[in-house]
């Protein structure tokens, strides 16, 4: 009877998790985002090598590890929140007054859970005072004697086979909401967690960022920009944009939107698509008419598009 009550509320809270959370694309890029990639130092033999898409990147928090971790989000020695594995449960737990993004603990006519289940945010999801989907709730998750916590990987017995589990966090990357303190002032940050394994608990903590303005809320995922062109790397359309290229909004350079081996009918053809893009990038103020004419008279003087 447990199991399938959980069961029930776990397919209706996986279908609330897919809606409502999606991108809020009308924020303005900001730049008082302080981004941080969680490393670890390799002492110890990966325990079960990832399969493709996933990677060993971040900071693996697995109970056979021994291993926690705690993290000073914004590095004034106030820790602000820890991981940890038990066997049962990958965790999230916070210092002070830190709060996360949940649900609400479950409650049964004989009390209520102590944990709660994360959610399984996506890039762009605002965080911010008021959570991004009705059924959230802001929850501290403080570690007194036992953990008080949130879980990312509840290990909910979905029945035969024994020990088969099921939660949001199986085979996923996302990311977490939290609300924590700088100098008595509320800031918003976004943790990203990737869990790879079907069944079995622990993920890696990946990297996070925070908002350094008190009381703003922050996207998921905004403030990491992988090729460093200025645009995050879920607005970005042109991914490992090369140092120094100037792009548009959408991180793409002239080189990227016009790439010398595209599908080019004939020379002709690509010099145009060059001329249009840089007019273009004049009119928005990126680059100027000299480089403008130069990058066109480059594109003309190519063998780009030319039938070989
Ligand atoms: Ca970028
Ligand atoms: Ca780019």
């Amino acid at each position: 009877m447990f199991a399938r009550l959980l069961k029930a509320r776990l397919v209706l809270l996986l279908a609330l998790a897919t809606q409502g959370l999606g991108p809020a694309l009308s924020f303005a890029q900001q730049t008082n985002i302080v981004y941080h990639q969680v490393s670890y130092t390799n002492a110890h033999p990966c325990p079960i090598c990832l399969p493709p898409p996933w990677d060993d990147s971040g900071y693996p928090i697995f109970s056979s590890w021994g291993g926690g971790l705690v993290l000073d989000l914004d590095g004034d020695g106030q820790l602000d929140v820890g991981f940890a594995d038990d066997d049962m449960s990958f965790y999230i737990f916070g210092f002070g007054s830190t709060r996360v993004l949940t649900y609400p603990p479950v409650c049964y006519p004989y009390g209520c859970e102590i944990n709660s289940s994360l959610p399984v945010l996506g890039a762009g999801t605002t965080i911010g005072p008021t959570p991004p989907d009705p059924n959230l709730i802001w929850r501290e998750t403080l570690y007194i004697i036992q953990p008080y916590t949130g879980t990312y990987n509840s290990c909910i017995d979905i029945g035969y086979p024994e020990q088969a589990c099921s939660g949001f966090w199986q085979g996923v990357e996302g990311y977490t909401g939290v609300e924590f303190y700088i100098s008595n002032e509320v800031h918003y940050a976004w943790i990203h967690v990737g869990v790879p394994f079907i069944g079995l608990q622990g993920g890696y903590v990946r990297e996070y960022a925070y908002e350094t303005r008190p009381n703003t809320p922050i996207l998921a995922g905004a403030g990491k920009d992988s090729d460093h062109d200025g645009v995050w790397d879920f607005f970005d359309q042109c991914p490992d944009t090369p140092a120094g290229a100037v792009v548009d909004t959408n991180g793409c350079s002239i080189a990227q939107l016009c790439p010398c081996n595209g599908p080019w009918k004939n020379h002709g053809e690509y010099v145009k698509a060059v001329e249009s893009v840089a007019a273009r990038f004049v009119q928005e103020g990126r680059i100027t008419e000299q480089q403008r004419a130069a990058i066109v008279k480059q594109a003309a003087n190519s063998d780009c598009g030319k039938v070989r």
